[in-house]
């Protein structure tokens, strides 16, 4: 495969390149160094957004309806879909090409599904590189949406700029039920399906869980409340306001280019540790893994030092 010409051509925002790049991504393919190499001076420019939640609480429907607001705006919108729990991509995620539809034909939009279940290093490896192409692609804003199956949400606000959180009244998710992690990683929280009943209810139950009747040092982030009803998309724009103040903020204090260098340490240390993993269980001319352990079940060598040992030998292997 010819690695800088996809990658010129995903640049000029062509679909199929940019497709065929994340696939390769999906596929850990032994190419992935190049194609990285090649879009790391291309990355940088979009704004990545995460939106989580409980299965059926309307991320896909919100999605949508921002994909739309982004669009009248101009903006070029990338969306991944992240399922943690399967290791097919399209699988769940189906329902939301339905969602989505109305942007398939739109040359301004990336819409993309991946599954993570299976890869190394899972969601917190793959995520990162699939979004590193739509950014080279030329999106301004990306929109991850992935199902909050309990990790899932932490792993993936510590990969988007701006987290959404997103509940829906009367789903039994309840606030409580949600526990208390939500409540960390929201940067902004949506009320959806505001048409039914409980909307107002779950909106007071939730600012009361934040905390966000308390004082708080003045400069600090208070993370809005914004109900909506994505199916009719109302609320919609009081959401984009909310994603507007969110950067806004961060990049007056300088926390957007934190949170990406805190986000960058992490993936390099999960692809380092995934390497090495793979390179302490591949015996090396230095290092052998089942004859320490051979050694230590016979009680000629501690643990510890056969651990050291191994690690001694990974540089020079
Ligand atoms: N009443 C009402 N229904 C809504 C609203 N938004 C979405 N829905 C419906 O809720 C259902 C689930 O919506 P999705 O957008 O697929 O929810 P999701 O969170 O992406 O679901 P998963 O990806 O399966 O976790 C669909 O039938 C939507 O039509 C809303 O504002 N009000
Ligand atoms: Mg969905």
């Amino acid at each position: 495969m010819d690695v800088p010409l996809l990658v010129e051509q995903a640049r000029e925002g062509r679909p199929r390149a940019v497709a065929r790049l994340i696939s390769l991504v999906e596929g850990a393919s032994p190419q992935l160094r190049e194609v990285m190499a090649a879009l790391a001076p291309l990355t940088g420019g979009a704004y990545v957004v995460g939106l989580t939640g409980s299965p059926g609480v309307g991320k896909s429907t919100c999605t949508s309806a921002l994909v739309t607001a982004y669009r009248k705006a101009g903006r070029r919108v990338g969306v991944l879909a992240v399922d943690p729990s399967s290791p097919f991509s399209g699988g769940a995620l189906l329902g939301d090409r339905v969602r989505m539809s109305e942007h398939a034909s739109d040359p301004g939009v990336y819409i993309r599904s991946m599954a993570t279940r299976g890869h190394l290093g899972g969601l917190a490896w793959a995520a990162p590189q699939a979004i590193r192409v739509l950014d080279a692609a030329g999106c301004d804003v990306i929109l991850v949406e992935t199902v909050g199956v309990g990790q899932s949400e932490v792993e993936i606000a510590a990969q988007a700029d701006t987290s959404v959180v997103l509940l829906a009244p009367g789903m039994g998710d309840g606030i409580q039920a949600a526990k208390a992690g939500i409540l960390e990683i929201g940067d902004v929280y949506v009320v959806n399906k505001a048409d039914r009943d409980g909307a107002d209810a779950t909106a007071r139950e939730l600012n009361h869980m934040l905390g966000l009747g308390e004082s708080r040092a003045p400069g600090d982030w208070r993370p809005p409340i914004v109900k909506t009803v994505a199916a009719r998309g109302e609320g919609i724009d009081e959401v984009v306001e909310a994603l507007d103040k969110h950067r806004a903020w961060m990049e007056e204090r300088d926390v957007l280019a934190t949170r990406r260098t805190t986000r960058a340490a992490r993936e390099i240390e999960t692809i380092a540790l995934t390497t090495l993993r793979a390179r302490i269980t591949t015996p090396g001319p230095a290092h052998d893994l089942p004859a320490l352990a051979q050694r230590v079940t016979q009680g000629t060598l501690d643990p510890y030092t056969a651990a050291d040992t191994l690690v001694a030998a990974l540089t020079t292997d």
